[in-house]
């Protein structure tokens, strides 16, 4: 691979820093410029597509915008914050966070903002980044850190272009519309949409739900934080690390355990989230509107207080019946009746599929990402691809692992990266990129393993069911993978000098 490569062009060679590229200043992005830094890899250079830091919680700024993991514990473990104001953070405070840990840390200097990347091209030994201003740079190791749901899903609904009021996706929200005493619409009842639909019910006019599946729903246990308790936290730095990981170990025996087969926990979940209907709705119709007929936790499980009581509000309605078409003057159903809208929230989520595309990537033998993934992308321990040396990935292809906060996840993967890095410097390789073997035996194993889980056997359609038919999730143990993300096995890997 190194024939004809002046050994000065291979960073482990010539005994100086890598330049590593990241691209993506959300919270991965962030997460791997401190860690990397920490670690001694400080030639880092960020392209982040926006004009600010926080990916996700940037993007998303829609009313009720908020976490379902605690903030203790979504929190980077390096930047515990002793003030949350919240047991589960609103989305503002997370971006406020996010920009807090990115100037205190250094982050910002690093960042080259309004920059998107529009190719990526391996050329052994370097990876040659081109912007979309035509920017040309090359670097020894790139880091996707470009997050999972980031293209808006825009429902292809005939008429949907020719609908008179007010129109736009969940994450794009607009706020010059004034939704006070409007009649508005919103179609679908995820995560968004329940977040959406708790926090306007009360200052619209209409609510129309589109509903095309019930979702499982637990309640929140939302709880303000009083100053005493977080002037304490901050006397007292160990009690936010005792939290962070109270935290992180029950969700891990509970949520995440249920999603990946244990028994007990699904049957209490599905408990908890009946109970939590049957209090909220007392109407036994709408009640059984809201059933879902699949097992809980095979779509994401959703925690939210105020959707069941918002839909039990005079001014609400949910409709069940299918959508037929969108009309300048509303959506009509397939009963031919015509919901008549002012404004239409398409809290219609995410192309789960795309990761890092659609920039081009092209690896060895010029192998294109997009065509080798095929709307079904998969990596090696959700963080490397065979034929595409150097190049890592943060929360890729299967990495959602048992709901954990993806922060713990990302911080395990950039620890990973770093063994990486450092078994490149003192082995002075000029590449390490994953055996097709080691990445078919991995992937094989979990596609029979996810099988097994309620994700696959629940009964139900979800964004986390790709190209292929299968969940594109973790199916083992949460816990397993932050183990496998501790202690990587090099046999897997091409160590190339
Ligand atoms: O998207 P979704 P989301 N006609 O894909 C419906 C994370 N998140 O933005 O269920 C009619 O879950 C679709 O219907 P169905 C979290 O991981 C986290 O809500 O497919 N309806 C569904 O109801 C979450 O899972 C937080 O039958 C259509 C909805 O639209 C992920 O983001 C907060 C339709 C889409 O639900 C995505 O959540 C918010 C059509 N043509 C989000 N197309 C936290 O708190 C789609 N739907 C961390």
């Amino acid at each position: 691979m190194t024939d004809g490569v002046n050994a000065e062009a291979i960073w482990s060679h010539a005994g100086r820093q890598p330049r590593i590229a990241i691209i993506g200043a959300g919270m991965s992005g962030i997460a791997a410029v401190v860690k990397l830094g920490k670690a001694g890899y400080t030639d880092l250079t960020v392209f982040e597509k926006s004009n600010r830091v926080g990916g996700t919680w940037r993007e998303n700024t829609y009313p009720g915008l908020s976490c379902d993991i605690p903030s203790r514990w979504y929190s980077f473990s390096f930047a515990l914050k002793p003030d949350w104001s919240h047991r589960y953070p609103y989305g503002p405070d997370i971006l406020a966070y996010m920009e807090d840990v990115a100037r205190d840390f250094g982050v910002m200097d690093k960042v080259q903002f309004n920059m998107p990347v529009d190719e990526l091209q391996y050329d052994a030994p370097r990876w040659r980044l081109t912007t979309a201003q035509g920017d040309v740079q090359d670097f020894d190791v790139v880091i996707a850190a470009t997050g999972v749901l980031h293209q808006p899903v825009v429902p292809d609904i005939e008429g949907l272009q020719k609908f008179a009021g007010a129109c736009f996706h969940s994450a794009r929200w607009d706020h010059s519309v004034d939704l006070v005493g409007k009649r508005v619409g919103i179609i679908g009842t995820g995560s968004t949409a329940c977040q959406i639909v708790g926090a306007i019910s009360e200052q619209v006019g209409e609510l129309h739900v589109f509903q095309r599946t019930p979702h499982w729903i637990a309640p929140l246990p939302q709880k303000e934080y009083s100053p005493s308790w977080n002037r304490l936290m901050a006397r007292f730095p160990v009690l936010q690390r005792l939290a962070y990981h109270w935290y992180f170990q029950i969700l891990l025996h509970t949520f995440s355990a249920a999603t990946v087969g244990n028994r007990f926990m699904q049957r209490l979940i599905t408990r908890i989230c009946l109970k939590h209907l049957k209090e909220s709705v007392p109407d036994s119709a709408l009640r059984a509107k809201l059933t879902p007929d699949y097992a809980a936790t095979c779509k994401r499980l959703i925690l939210c207080s105020d959707f069941y009581p918002a839909l039990a509000r005079p001014n609400a309605r949910l409709v069940t019946d299918s959508i037929a078409r969108i009309e300048p003057g509303g959506v009509r159903t397939a009963s031919d009746q015509l919901h008549e809208l002012d404004v239409l929230v398409l809290a219609t989520g995410f192309n789960a599929a795309a990761f890092i595309l659609p920039t081009r990537v092209i690896g060895e033998d010029r192998v294109e990402l997009a065509r080798r993934w095929d709307g079904a992308p998969r990596a090696h321990r959700a963080v490397a691809l065979p034929g595409f040396p150097n190049f890592w990935m943060l929360e890729g292809p299967t990495s959602p692992v048992g709901n954990l906060s993806l922060i713990t996840v990302t911080e395990h993967q950039v620890d990973y990266v770093i063994s990486m890095l450092d078994r490149m410097k003192t082995d002075a390789l000029s590449a390490i990129t994953p055996r097709q073997s080691a990445f078919e035996n991995y992937n094989s194993a979990m596609g029979e393993a996810i099988k097994h889980t309620t994700w696959y056997t629940g009964g139900c359609e979800s964004w986390y069911i790709d190209k292929s038919g299968v969940p594109n999730l973790y199916p083992w143990s949460p816990a397993q993978y932050l183990e496998e993300m501790r202690n990587p096995d090099f046999s897997e890997y091409h160590l190339l000098s």
